[in-house]
């Protein structure tokens, strides 16, 4: 017969046992830690502009997830973390069953929306925190979109989160609405299957791939023997099997690969034509001197892709690149506080890599359903802007679309 005690121990073992089965599985459930975008390095200087572009604060912007490639198992969930000043998305759009080579076409997936549009297709633009995926509706949203500052999204501001959790076993690909060629891929697996890297892999992963991303961004010797002044904005892609990941360097460097600075401005004499050339091969970036035109006060506007010269004397060369004159001096209240008064107006618009030397063959600042343009060989785009220097003096510019990171050039001109 047994004792009171050894009854209380086996009833202990058998609710043991049932928690094992029911309780542990659940506490045991996945949450992954990965970041969407880092920078390099990753300080503040105080938020100021100028302050960024004397300190090198963020320079170095790593254009991707890390790592962007994650195998988990099904019910589990993934935290992206904002580890950048500059704006992502995290984005699983509506991602059909795979196509049966030779038995069935390949069904239409979604086209690729701006981050405003997201998710509107399938629900609402933006999904809540904590929102599950899986494309065929059944046990989550068909397409899920955190959404960035822009949009009003989770991913706001630097340090922000946002959870995903994936009920549904595939194989998923993401992306950022704001930037095509940074995206990455999902693995979600049976909960029995042997996952090949723990956490701790993915955090080694993310200060290799970060190092790797951020390093080696300015290719050396450039142009050194050009006949114009040259001034360069400069990144690079790395491929990986999540898909594609790039680094830019939000800075304008010189032919010899140095970082323009004010305490370290380009020279050149005047009359002199600087040749301003966007050689990376994801980001756009503007050549902006005064006002900017995404600036609601200019009297210029038209938004960045305005090429503008208020001199009048702007145009486009045979072989395709942009110019402009700047004839007038520059106006110093200009550095600080750039309104309807300032003077010279001069903007490129957007230079951009081509259609089809990009990862999605779209552009990252288009993408409305149904516009996607086909990755075939085009014209060459815009990529080289002109500028000819007539006044002696000290100029500033900016790129329209990250001066906020630091993204500001200065050129002295000289008799
Ligand atoms: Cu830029």
């Amino acid at each position: 017969m047994k004792s009171l005690g050894s009854m209380q121990f086996t009833s202990t073992i058998r609710w043991c046992v049932l928690l094992a089965v029911f309780l542990v599985p659940r506490l045991a459930l996945g949450q992954w830690q990965v970041r969407a975008g880092s920078q390099f390095p990753d300080c503040l200087a105080g938020g100021d502009a100028d302050q960024k572009l004397a300190t090198g604060c963020q320079a170095r912007q790593v254009m991707a997830f890390v790592p962007n490639e994650i195998w988990i198992h099904e019910n589990d969930s993934i935290t992206w973390k904002l580890a950048t000043d500059e704006a992502h998305t995290v984005t699983f759009l509506y991602e059909p069953p795979p196509a049966i080579v030779g038995v069935l076409p390949y069904p239409a997936a979604q086209q690729r929306a701006s981050n405003g549009i997201g998710c509107t297709a399938y629900g609402s633009a933006m999904s809540p925190n904590e929102s599950a995926y899986d494309p065929s509706g059944t046990l989550g949203l068909q397409c899920v979109h955190s959404g960035a500052a822009a949009s009003g999204g989770a991913l706001a501001a630097y340090g922000n989160t946002y959870t995903i959790k994936f009920p549904a076993q595939g194989n998923f690909k993401f992306t950022c609405l704001i930037h095509s060629s940074m995206n990455g891929t999902v693995h979600v697996l049976d909960p029995s299957a042997a996952l090949p890297y723990t956490q701790l892999a993915y955090d080694a992963q993310t200060v290799a791939q970060i190092a790797n991303i951020a390093g080696n961004l300015v290719p050396p010797g450039l142009f050194v023997y050009g006949a114009n002044a040259r001034v360069y904005t400069v990144g690079k892609i790395v491929s990986t099997g999540g898909g594609w990941q790039y680094g830019s360097m939000f800075r304008f460097v010189d032919a010899l690969g140095n970082v323009i600075t004010k305490s370290a401005p380009l020279r050149v004499h005047v009359g002199q034509t600087v040749e301003f050339a966007n050689i990376d091969p994801a980001e756009p970036h503007t050549i902006t001197f005064g006002c900017p035109t995404d600036d609601a006060d200019c009297p210029v506007g038209g938004g960045p892709g305005a090429f503008v010269d208020t001199s009048g004397l702007k145009g486009t060369a045979a072989d395709g690149a942009r110019y402009a004159v700047l004839n007038a001096g520059f106006d110093p209240a200009d550095e600080t506080n750039r309104d309807a008064n300032s003077k010279d107006e001069i903007n490129s618009g957007l230079l951009i890599a081509g259609a089809q030397d990009r990862a999605n063959g779209i552009s990252p600042l288009s993408g409305t359903p149904g516009t996607a343009t086909p990755l075939a060989q085009v014209s060459p785009t815009l990529v080289r802007f002109n500028v000819t220097f007539n006044a002696v003096g000290k100029y500033r510019w900016i790129c329209e679309l990250h001066d906020e990171i630091g993204m500001i050039g200065w050129v002295n001109v000289v008799p």
